[in-house]
């Protein structure tokens, strides 16, 4: 720019010009300034600038800067690394069933304050499933996520000890 000209004064530059001082800002700028170039219409497009000439050295990522370990470019060698994410959505937790089996000597009254109790089953879907696991062997009373069916297997069971009833509740992976 002619050194008699305001900072602000408006100049119309042809491609050439123009291509002269966007090498000349881009060899100058810092690391860590973004070039945006004062875009008031369609931008001719230009050949490639002449390779900066900083004066400080460029920011270096090593591997260990990966916030996700994935290795994301530059590696040290003066390149400007790639910008990774991490995930931030949690993992969905694996759920479990809860199974009660069967035996021969609880009371079917019992299986079914049980479900209730501990289930939330109404009546109807208690005794339907203390009927399918008295038939079947084994039925499914939920499934939950593994910390909340194990403490329902030690509940239903810590109950039947009490009770002096040999009901057994068991887990499985959904
Ligand atoms: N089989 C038992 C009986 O005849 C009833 C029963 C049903 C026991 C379900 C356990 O998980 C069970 N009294």
């Amino acid at each position: 720019m002619p050194a008699n000209l305001h900072p602000r004064t408006l100049i119309v530059l042809s491609p050439l010009e123009w291509q002269a001082v966007r090498c000349d800002i881009t060899a100058t700028m810092q690391p860590d300034h973004e070039f945006q170039p004062p875009v008031t219409g369609a931008m001719p497009s230009f050949g490639a600038c002449p390779p900066p000439a900083y004066a400080g050295p460029l920011p270096t990522r090593s591997a260990g800067d990966d916030e996700d370990g994935a290795g994301g470019g530059g590696g040290g060698d003066g390149q400007i690394g790639i910008a990774t994410r991490t995930r931030t959505r949690p993992k969905k937790p694996s759920m479990f069933k809860v199974l009660m089996l069967n035996d021969d000597y609880t009371p079917m009254e019992f299986v079914v304050m049980v479900l209730k109790r501990y289930f939330h089953m109404d009546i109807d879907q208690a005794t339907q499933v203390m009927l399918h696991v008295h038939q079947r062997g084994v039925g499914v009373c939920g499934i939950f996520p593994y910390e909340i069916a194990e403490t329902k297997v030690n509940q239903v069971m810590d109950f039947a000890d009490e009770n002096q009833h040999p009901l057994r509740c068991t887990l499985e992976k959904a």
